[in-house]
Formats: C-alpha cells, sequence, structure tokens
C-alpha cells in the first residue's frame, strides 16, 4: 500500500494549479521599515522563553528587500501560483485608521511581479501578525477585532481588488484561536480556554466580514476562500469513537459548521459548556460567517491520534505543540493524544499521505459543490548541503526526504482527483526555509535553501522535482 503513493509518471488534469506559499512574519523580515507596526509575532518572539534560540522574524528571509529576485526564482521554477499574505500591520500600522501607503505599494508591486511573470497571485489577509494595538485591546477575544478586519480587507481589497485571483481571509484559525490564546505556543502567548473559544467565533466572524467587505470592493471576481488545518483523526482504544468526536467537534466542525451550514455544532456547544455559554455569539452572525466559497483551502501535514482516558492529566502534546502552560483543546480534558509509529519529519509529525487523500475525500463527500485546494503541505528535514560546481549556486541541496514526502503527498491528491474529488491545486509550503514560529529558524521547510549567514537562495533538489512537476503537470520519475 505504501508503494500505492510512489506516483510517478501520473498527469494531472490540464489547467491543474502548482505553486507554493509562504506568509509575511515568515520570510518578509524589514520589521520596522516603511511605517509596519508592531505585530504580536514581534511581541511575542522578542519575549525570551518563547521562540526556540532567541530568533525573531526581524530579518527573516528579508524578502521585503529581496522581492525581485523571489519572483524570478519562482518564474524559474516555473511555479503557477504564489500565495502570499499581507502583513495587516503594514497596511495599518496599529489596526486602525487610513491605510500605509508604503505598505500598499509593496504588496501592489508584488502582485504587479507575479502577473508579469504569469504568476497567479492568491492573497491571504490574515497569518497571523496581528496589530499589536489590537492585541492590547483584546485581541481576538474582543468582538471589534473582527470588525477591524473588515475595514482592513476594505483597504486591501481597494487597492489590489482588480488583480488578485484568490482572496483567502484567514490562515488556520484553530492556530490563531488554540494555540495563540488556549495552550500559549504562539503569539499572543495567552493561556485561557475561555480567551481560546471566544477568540474561534470572532475569527469565524473576522472571515464573514472580511468576505463582506472585499465583495464591495473588488472589480475582477476573484475566488473567496478561507484556509483550515482540519485535524484527520484516528481513535484509540475503548471509547476511541466518542474521542474522534470530541476533538472532531472542537478542531473540526467549529468552523466547518458555520462556515458552510450556519451556526455551532450542538455537541461542541455541549462539550465546552462548562468554559462558556456561547453568549458571545450574537443573533445575526450565522448569516455573516457563512458566505458562499469559491474555493476551500486545505493544509495538511499528518494526522492526529487520540484515546479517552480517565487519568488526571492527559498529554496533549504528542502531536508536536510546545508542552507550554495551557492546552490547545478546551474541554477535551479527557482526551489523550498519542505518538504515532511510522517515519516523522523533523517536526515530529508521522507521515501519512493517505490521511490527505481521506480528507479530500470526506470533505468532497460532504460537500460536493465546494472545490478544494491544497493551499500547504510539506516537511521539514534537514538538508545535506554540498559543493557542486555545476549548480548554478555552486552548491547542490540534496533532501531526498523532502522529495519522497512531495512525491506521496502530491500522489495523494491524484489519487483525490482520480476518485471524483474537485481538487484545484496543490501548493508546497514552502517557497523558502523560514522563521519556523516557535522553532524559529531551526526548522526548514523550504524548497528552496536559504543560508542565514548571506541570505543566499540556493535551489534544493526538492525545487527541481517540484519544477519538473509544475512544467509537464505529471509526477516526476
Ligand atoms: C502551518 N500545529 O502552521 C502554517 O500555516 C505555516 O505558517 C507553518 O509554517 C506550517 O504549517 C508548518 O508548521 C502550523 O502545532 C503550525 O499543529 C503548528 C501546527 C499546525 C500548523
Amino acid at each position: 500500500a505504501d508503494d500505492d503513493y510512489r506516483g510517478a509518471g501520473l498527469q494531472f488534469p490540464a489547467g491543474f494549479v502548482l505553486g507554493s506559499a509562504t506568509a509575511s512574519y515568515q520570510v518578509e523580515g524589514a520589521a520596522h521599515e516603511d511605517g509596519r507596526g508592531p505585530s504580536i509575532w514581534d511581541t511575542f518572539s522578542h519575549t525570551p522563553g518563547n521562540v526556540w534560540n532567541g530568533d525573531t522574524g526581524d530579518v527573516a528571509d528579508d524578502h521585503y528587500h529581496r522581492l525581485d529576485e523571489d519572483l524570478d526564482l519562482m518564474a524559474d521554477l516555473g511555479l503557477h501560483a504564489y500565495r502570499f499574505s499581507i502583513a495587516w500591520p503594514r497596511i495599518q500600522p496599529t489596526g486602525r485608521g487610513p491605510a500605509n501607503p508604503a505598505g500598499l505599494a509593496f504588496y501592489s508591486r508584488l502582485v504587479d511581479g507575479l502577473l508579469e511573470r504569469g504568476i497567479r497571485p492568491i492573497a491571504t489577509l490574515y497569518h497571523w501578525d496581528l496589530p499589536q494595538a489590537l492585541e492590547d485591546e483584546g485581541g481576538w477575544t474582543n468582538r471589534a477585532t473582527a470588525e477591524a478586519f473588515a475595514e482592513y480587507a476594505r483597504l486591501v481589497g481597494t487597492e489590489l481588488g482588480d488583480r488578485v485571483a484568490t482572496w483567502t481571509t484567514l490562515n488556520e484559525p484553530w492556530c490563531s484561536a488554540y494555540l495563540g490564546y488556549g495552550s500559549g505556543a504562539h503569539a499572543p502567548g495567552r493561556t485561557d480556554p475561555l480567551a481560546a473559544l471566544t477568540a474561534v467565533h470572532h475569527l469565524n466572524l473576522a472571515h464573514g466580514l472580511a468576505v463582506q467587505a472585499l465583495r464591495s470592493v473588488v472589480t475582477n471576481d476573484p475566488d473567496f476562500s478561507i484556509t483550515l488545518n482540519l485535524h484527520v483523526l484516528r481513535g484509540e482504544g475503548e471509547g476511541a469513537e466518542e474521542a474522534v468526536r470530541q476533538i472532531d467537534g472542537i478542531a473540526n466542525r467549529v468552523f466547518l459548521q458555520p462556515l458552510l451550514e450556519g451556526g455551532y455544532p450542538d455537541d461542541v456547544l455541549a462539550d465546552t459548556a462548562t468554559i462558556t455559554d456561547w453568549s458571545f455569539v450574537r443573533d445575526g452572525d450565522a448569516e455573516i460567517i457563512r458566505q458562499p466559497l469559491d474555493v476551500l483551502g486545505v493544509n495538511y501535514y499528518s494526522t492526529t491520534k487520540v484515546r479517552l482516558w480517565d487519568g488526571v492529566s492527559p498529554r496533549q502534546n504528542a502531536d508536536g505543540h510546545k508542552d507550554v502552560g495551557g492546552s490547545p483543546w478546551p474541554g477535551a480534558d479527557r482526551i489523550e493524544f498519542l505518538p504515532q509509529p511510522g517515519p516523522h519529519t523533523d517536526m515530529g509529525w508521522n507521515i501519512e499521505p493517505a490521511g490527505l487523500e481521506e480528507l479530500l475525500v470526506s470533505l468532497s463527500r460532504t460537500h460536493p459543490e465546494l472545490p478544494l485546494m491544497v493551499t500547504e503541505n510539506g516537511a521539514a528535514f534537514p538538508d545535506e548541503v554540498v559543493a557542486d560546481p555545476s549548480r548554478p549556486t555552486g552548491t547542490a541541496v540534496h533532501d531526498d526526504l523532502r522529495v519522497d514526502y512531495l512525491r506521496r503527498h502530491v500522489t495523494a491528491c491524484h489519487r483525490a482527483v482520480e476518485r471524483g474529488v474537485d481538487l484545484r491545486g496543490y501548493l508546497v509550503w514552502s517557497l523558502l526555509d523560514n522563521f519556523e514560529w516557535g522553532y524559529g529558524y531551526a526548522k526548514r521547510f523550504g524548497i528552496v535553501r536559504v543560508d542565514y549567514d548571506t541570505l543566499e537562495r540556493i535551489p534544493k533538489d526538492s525545487a527541481f522535482w517540484f519544477a519538473e512537476l509544475a512544467r509537464t503537470g505529471r509526477i516526476p520519475e
């Protein structure tokens, strides 16, 4: 069955989009330039103890200053699409007020540069860099943040709404809510289950309000979307079904149901009743959140194994979360997260391409009318860097494990397409090695290596492999 995911020679249908993704705080650097205000990730990364090695995004890949070089790199790799995120604090340094022209100009130049090179711009409005000034007023626990987000969306949409092909409102609200306000592993580093659930709702609301705001200003009939990191769950032992139900509720259905059907799942409300009565949900919110979507973005890396546990202190961190103060699973006090056998990436995440196929097939069964796109998939592995005069950079970077990971997951996508899934494309995470949040620069996801001393970009073997895939639409040997 493992060999079912080798995929060599399989051809994707014409128009299948093959590209890559990054996020503003992870690649841009230039943290204090051209009027950018501080975000929660500046504050968090500059607070000792939060990020490995004390790393910050101050410089990152210096993408802000190397935009043209990076655009040329994407063109060299033959990418069909590039998914980037816009840093809210570059547009509104305090999260409110008029747009900063220098901030808009940067993203306008980025979008034009993509279009000139025939690369489709997929813009994400929020990939976690909330203006610190808004966090000071409660951040995502404050309903006003969702309203401010709609105004930010309108400003960006007014500038770029004639050129962006796909608008994604939020990247992985699960991470924003539960890692940001529940476990504390991500900015703003809060550990409060009530705050986490309040954030879930205000993120959902922000999505709905932003789609409405974008629709009112864009002129080129773009696609509207949101990207979720849905959890593919495996249950174990007695009570496996109940454990899966609980985590599926709090991780997946708490987003999918309001976005696609309207309202929150009854069982999630019941599971979390000791934390909140959800009275932060107001009349009319359900209609705002449920906006028609043109495509759903799916980020997939691994699977999650759970079981029901009757002890006092379940392990909540086996799936790669740092062992920090809080839990990212409010209300799920009886669930244990189990380590999984088999090969793992450098993040400790188990490698299971069948999980991606399963996820895509199950989404398309429950929502047959909703096109899907894999907006992130990839792997952190150590790279082997060797001198090689035959390469343009004089250096080869061998990353067989990454090539193998990508091959298997791209094959999973192909299998899903064969099974009738309306899957529009696959974007590899990431174009460049970058600031991997709590792990700083220690984990490398790029298909292009970044030398953090010189900031030189060196395509890895996986970049050449992916370029061939993008050029031919066929999974290489
Ligand atoms: C995603 N987790 O993050 C993000 O969208 C990227 O910015 C990130 O670099 C990439 O995956 C790799 O980590 C996640 O703890 C971060 O479950 C953490 C988790 C999941 C996704």
